[in-house]
């Protein structure tokens, strides 16, 4: 018989380790959390809320349910060559296209219930200031050096070209659209003068070399102890985290980075978009977009504070806060080398306790690309699926691409949807309410105390699962951590199967009494630990519990008194059909009709230069025309070419009476070897173009052209 309280520990997994904060006792008096500031050049898509948003959320309400001081930053990225490509592309200013994304973002995540404590933007005056400040401060430290050197210049656009603005071939993988900073098809990190035939993405031009003087980091500098803080875990020789804490996957990214010897690398940009360098002479320069966009995460900590009445600078100076830096796996050397080096030069500032990047999320059997729309946007879905993020929070955090890249595909989607939220959580929920309503009249039935080893066992669950589910989160392990959750759901669901009360109580009302008090309490411990990742269904099954609150440090007991009355359950979890699966599929790839395009014969294999330039095309002008006898298809053409007046036989007398084309303007392929077509000798033939509906139409040169003009 199972007595007294239940089970004993919620263990946090702080106590069994070594204490890495100088002089902290077990927790961190707060943390500041942040996400990657997402550019804002497009919509954000499920890979981006898999890899840096979500998790960082599902952290965020967990060390809120549990009391913590934590703040939650981010923001929109709003310069860098992403921003001005994207502008150019739309013939538009990259002011009017961060106001836009800015706006969309927000709203994606807000349908997502992606609840940061601030969303900033870095293109704010009051985010300029601050990170010119910051640059002066390094500069006076001595953090850059001040080199002249030769940089790619497009000599059309008159302008210096910034890593993105250049492509040509990796001398890698030899794929020909290779950036001037990273060739996306291999991933290897690139500078501009390695690529194979350079060119400018502006206008095509190949650039010159020009010398320009620009701010350089000089990272080898900072070997020795980046070594000691990433692969030790220490930093000014004490111990300041626990690197095993750390995915090795970070880590090893790292380890390789520093493997191959940090070179310096420019601070400073020639362009015209982005926070002004604040010296003189530097007209036209910027802040390189990897400088001011992780002081971004800071401008908005400031911007939190002030209209928070609280003071930032605990959040970023003091030893006792833990930072934390929530981002996708190709942010890592940013996060974890570059910007440490910025904070520690400019000293003062606290370095990352934890870089939890992920790894990427791919889309149905490919990676996700922007470009070739193999997305699902997730404004797109929170419209689609109105009321229902949820769902999409808890398949992404089931596939979470933690440790791996993972995939999401939307029968998975349709699969997890079905047949664990609604078959097995909304299904369990609602038998609970539904039986406690009908034998004892919604309200919770008194336990007799006297319990089965079963029901002990079950008990023995519920005192364990807050402890596993704030564990797993604690290491990063969101997937581990619904799992433990659901498995509570699931051991409650199997034991209302097994025990059926339905027939018991025909028998024993005590009995089931027993049981459904047992599942109620289940129900309720399953909200708090679901919370996290389900806060809209957590908060419906505290509702139908009767409870408006219900706070994690009572989980692991009983949490509903007997005689409390439940309330309504709405349905939890529709089921998503077939229908809306092939709609969502259909919707992926390039859209064919928005894009104008159409369905036609595919290309014919490549000719050369040489092979056109054999064909003489002429503007002719058709000066007569007849049928041609006993071929209804057949027209016998007087042509003019200028130099000469021939006959050409064409088939278009189904499409064109004689009338009709006489006195026309022509394209002729003049020097086609001639042809007896019905008795009659056809020199050359009159181009035509062949319509979707299987009409013909002339292929007439531009008013002005005049026979005998040749056509190259
Ligand atoms: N905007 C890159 C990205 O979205 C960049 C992150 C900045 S975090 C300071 O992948
Ligand atoms: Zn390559």
């Amino acid at each position: 018989m199972f007595r007294g309280k239940f089970g004993d520990s919620q263990g946090t997994g702080y106590g069994r380790h070594r204490i890495y904060l100088r002089g902290m006792s077990e927790q961190p008096k707060r943390t500041l959390v942040t996400s990657a500031l997402p550019y804002a050049n497009g919509p954000i898509h499920i890979g981006h809320i898999a890899g840096a948003y979500l998790p960082a959320d599902l952290y965020v309400r967990y060390l809120r349910a549990r009391g913590r001081d934590v703040v939650w930053v981010c923001g929109s990225d709003e310069h860098g060559a992403a921003i001005t490509l994207r502008a150019r592309k739309e013939g538009t200013t990259p002011r009017a296209i961060v106001d836009r994304y800015h706006e969309e973002m927000q709203e994606a995540f807000t349908g997502l219930d992606i609840a940061f404590d601030h969303y900033d933007r870095t293109s704010s005056k009051e985010h300029h200031a601050f990170a010119q400040q910051f640059f002066l401060d390094l500069l006076e430290k001595g953090a850059f050096t001040e080199e002249t050197r030769q940089q790619f210049f497009d000599p059309v656009e008159q302008q210096f070209l910034a890593d993105r603005y250049i492509q040509g071939t990796c001398p890698k993988c030899d794929h020909d659209k290779a950036y001037g900073d990273q060739c996306e098809k291999c991933g290897s990190a690139l500078s501009p003068d390695e690529l194979i035939n350079p060119v400018s993405t502006l206008s095509g031009a190949t650039p010159e070399m020009r010398e320009t003087t620009l701010w350089y980091l000089p990272m080898d500098r900072h070997e020795d102890w980046l070594r000691s803080y990433l692969e030790q875990g220490e930093l000014d020789g004490s111990a300041h985290h626990d690197p095993k804490a750390w995915k090795s996957h970070v880590i090893g990214q790292c380890k390789s980075w520093l493997d191959g010897g940090l070179q310096s690398r420019a601070m400073t940009r020639d362009l015209d978009w982005g926070v002004p360098v604040p010296v003189e002479g530097a007209e036209g320069k910027v802040l390189y977009v990897w400088l001011d966009a992780p002081l971004g995460y800071i401008t908005a900590t400031k911007n939190w504070a002030e209209r928070n009445g609280a003071d930032w600078e605990p959040y970023w100076k003091d030893a006792d806060t833990q930072l934390v830096h929530f981002i996708g796996k190709d942010n890592i050397v940013f996060h974890c080398i570059i910007f440490p080096i910025l904070l520690k030069e400019r000293g003062g500032y606290l370095l990352p306790h934890n870089v939890p990047a992920n790894e990427f999320m791919n889309l149905e059997g490919d990676k996700i690309s922007t470009s070739r729309n193999w997305a699902v946007w997730a404004k797109e879905y929170v419209d689609d699926f109105p009321g229902r993020s949820d769902e999409m929070r808890y398949v992404l955090a089931s596939i979470m691409p933690e440790q791996k890249d993972a995939e999401f595909t939307w029968e998975d989607f349709q699969s997890r949807v079905n047949n664990e939220l609604a078959d097995v959580l909304g299904n369990f929920v609602n038998r609970v309410v539904v039986l406690t309503s009908k034998y004892f009249g919604g309200k919770v039935p008194a336990a007799s105390g006297e319990w089965t080893e079963t029901d002990v066992a079950l008990r023995d669950l519920i005192a364990a699962t807050p402890g596993q589910v704030g564990d797993a989160i604690e290491k990063f392990r969101f997937r581990d951590a619904l799992q433990h959750a659901m498995g509570l759901v699931r051991a409650g669901n199997k034991y209302l199967t097994e025990e059926e009360p339905w027939k018991v109580v025909k028998q024993d009302e005590q009995r089931t009494a027993d049981i459904l008090n047992l599942t109620l309490q289940v129900t309720a411990n399953a909200a708090i630990v679901l919370a996290p990742f389900l806060p809209r269904t957590s908060a419906r099954m505290a509702e139908a519990m009767g409870t408006a609150e219900l706070p994690w440090d009572a989980a692991g007991g009983d949490l509903v008194p007997a005689g409390q009355p439940l309330g309504a359950l709405p349905i939890l979890f529709e089921k998503v059909t077939d229908e809306q699966v092939e709609a969502q599929r259909a919707k992926m790839g390039p859209d064919a009709e928005a894009l104008g395009l159409r369905d036609v014969e595919p290309e014919k294999p490549q000719t050369t230069f040489d092979d056109f330039q054999a064909m003489d095309l002429r503007v002719a002008e058709v000066v007569a025309a007849e049928k041609v006898k006993g071929a209804d298809k057949l027209l016998q053409l007087t042509v003019r070419t200028g130099y000469d007046e021939r006959t050409v036989v064409s088939g278009i007398a189904e499409h064109f009476s004689p009338e009709d084309v006489v006195g026309r303007k022509v394209t002729l392929l003049a020097n086609l070897a001639p042809r007896k077509i019905r008795g009659v000798v056809s020199q050359g033939m009159v181009l035509m173009a062949s319509t979707e509906d299987g009409g013909l139409r002339f292929v007439t040169p531009e008013e002005g052209a005049e026979p005998g003009d040749i056509i190259r």
